[in-house]
């Protein structure tokens, strides 16, 4: 057994989640801590809301509310939502808790005190009419290289170059539109990361377990040079920026800390929080001095947050020259695309988490996202290949499986595991078969490779209906009734088997198919060594149920309703 320390990219404030950051971070490492826990090992889960920046304040002013009742609003909502889609958090914290605030201070003291910390003054545009400094693609105007009249502060969308906002031609301000703008000088702190680039080339290259997608982002900003990065911001709401004794920093009344340099430090302090509300020791996950030196950490992102996790945060975590412990594995995810195009909030194109659980079980949608991870490459959602993963995974390949064998049981053998027979060819095949499979599965998880993992389970589930077809109970009854209560015993220790299997993935439905099958609760864990073991696992004569349908096949007409209702194929 082993201690596991899993944390997914923090869901940002501003709105529910739609599926594609559902499906390249949250998703997965709750499949991941399933399956983790499953196997046995000590799993800690940690995630939160990551509520400061200015999306944030400016949502809330959208939303005509504050920005603290607008965040603890959305707060709500998405852990709501993590709950419907059963995400398995250990804890759901916020960014702007407490002990996030004096973590964060804590953490730039230390950098300050160790040199890493400078600070520097530089230009940036105010806008008069927002009563505010805006952040860099907050401010448009006129590129100053091809004269495109609506390029972005960062970026020019026409001809691709990277800006300076305040070198743009007439700016005006994306948040009011105003042209009462003018620039300022402002001091800020920065993080030297340029003086950490040569320990953290050693450590990235040095680290093993990532996939070549982070090592790649990392090596590339590495090899382009690390640039020193601004830690604070001109915003209100925030983690404010303190002298050690407490007392606000001079010079930095109305500036907080940078929600990136905030947001990955929640994820000690969200386990602080779970210490305390529970009596764990968040020590033992977190610090090598205290025991975090045998834990496994495994972050969980998307590609646009690799650089963040392997460079800016380690920065924070290796410049303190404290005993914290630093990320062993990552996984990062490609984007899930709407048939091919951008989920998009303005537009509505896409289906966001609170509106997928009103449409579908969230089994459904946790099967067909996982099955069609996005891996290696970004993965297109499309409403027929959802319906095809429902109808031919779930309802054919699991499904008939399952309301097959145990309505047999029921109907000819009262509802219990029947006696008698011996194993033949039949059962040699499948053990050999789940031998291969099981096992192969389990590499598939402990590397998580989900979509191999999701076409192995689905691969056992489809040697169950073969092997039924090898076994044939139905046709032994007339004549040899021990010999169709082998293929009858061990295809209800198949049903279990599989419900065991598929905890990770759909839990709800592994649930029902488990109570059917009355596996107690301690029962339903990865507690067999071999195939052999696995079907010959239920008593003799204990009762059984059959359980209602499983799954609901999706219709054309439901595809049809949805293409109309979210867009489709318009993309
Ligand atoms: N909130 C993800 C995003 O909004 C970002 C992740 C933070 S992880 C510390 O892109
Ligand atoms: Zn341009």
């Amino acid at each position: 057994m082993s201690r596991i320390l899993i944390t997914s990219a923090l869901p940002y404030i501003n709105g529910v989640k739609h599926l594609g950051n559902l499906a390249g971070s949250m998703l997965p490492a709750d499949v991941y801590a399933r399956a983790m826990r499953l196997l046995g090992h000590d799993v800690l889960y940690i995630c939160a809301t990551d509520e400061h920046g200015t999306p944030a304040e400016l949502a809330a002013q959208e939303a005509g509310l504050e920005v603290s009742e607008y965040c603890e609003r959305m707060h709500i909502a998405q852990k709501e939502a993590g709950a419907n889609f059963k995400l398995s958090y250990d804890y759901f914290g916020r960014s702007s808790a407490k002990s996030n605030h004096v973590l964060t201070q804590h953490f730039a003291h230390v950098l300050e005190a160790n040199g890493l910390i400078e600070e520097r003054t530089s230009k940036q545009v105010y806008s008069n009419a927002d009563g505010r400094y805006l952040p860099d693609r907050y401010v448009e105007g006129t590129c100053p290289n091809c004269g495109f009249e609506a390029a972005r502060g960062d970026q020019c969308d026409s001809c691709g170059k990277l800006l300076d906002p305040i070198d743009l031609i007439d700016p005006y301000s994306a948040v009011s539109g105003s042209k009462d703008v003018e620039i300022r000088e402002t001091n800020h702190l920065y993080l030297k990361q340029s003086s950490m680039a040569s320990k953290l080339r050693e450590w990235v290259e040095a680290a093993t377990g990532w996939p070549p997608l982070a090592k790649s982002i990392a090596m590339k900003w590495l090899d382009e040079g690390l640039r020193d990065r601004a830690i604070t911001r001109d915003l209100s709401w925030g983690i404010t920026v303190t002298n050690p004794d407490g007392s606000v920093r001079d010079g930095f009344d109305g500036k907080v800390f940078y929600v990136w340099f905030d947001a990955p430090i929640e994820y000690i302090a969200a386990t602080q929080d779970w210490a305390a509300e529970t009596g764990g020791d968040w020590e033992s996950w977190w610090r090598t001095d205290k025991g975090a030196d045998d834990v496994q950490y495994v972050q969980f992102m998307g590609k646009d947050n690799v650089a963040f996790h392997t460079l800016s945060f380690p920065t924070t975590i290796i410049g303190s020259g404290e005993p914290w412990k630093l990320v062993d594995q990552l996984k990062a995810f490609n984007w899930v695309t709407w048939y091919g195009g951008k989920f998009s909030t303005s537009s509505k194109r896409g289906v966001f988490m609170d509106q997928a659980i009103d449409i579908a079980p969230s089994d459904y949608w946790r099967w067909h996202l996982m099955a069609n991870a996005p891996e290696g490459n970004d993965a297109a959602f499309t409403w027929e290949e959802f319906q095809a993963a429902v109808n031919s995974d779930l309802a054919n390949v699991l499904g008939n499986f399952v309301n097959r064998i145990t309505k047999y049981a029921v109907g000819k053998f009262d509802g219990v595991v029947p006696d008698g027979g011996e194993f033949g060819e039949a059962e040699d095949w499948l053990i050999k078969e789940l031998d291969t499979r099981l096992s192969a599965l389990v590499g598939y998880y402990e590397a998580r490779e989900f979509r191999k993992a999701m076409a192995e389970t689905r691969a056992i589930w489809a040697a169950g209906n073969e092997y039924l077809t090898k076994a044939a109970p139905w046709t032994h009854y007339k004549t040899d009734v021990p010999q169709a209560a082998v293929g009858t015993r061990v295809g209800l220790n198949l049903v279990a088997l599989f419900g065991v299997i598929a905890q990770p993935i759909i839990p709800d439905t592994a649930e029902k198919i488990l109570d059917a099958m009355n596996i107690p609760k301690e029962n339903r864990t990865w507690n067999f060594r071999t195939a052999q073991e696995a079907i010959s696992a239920l008593p003799i004569g204990m009762a059984i149920n059959a359980p209602d349908v499983l799954f609901t096949k999706i219709e054309d007409e439901d595809v049809a309703a949805w293409t109309e209702r979210f867009g489709g194929d318009d993309a």
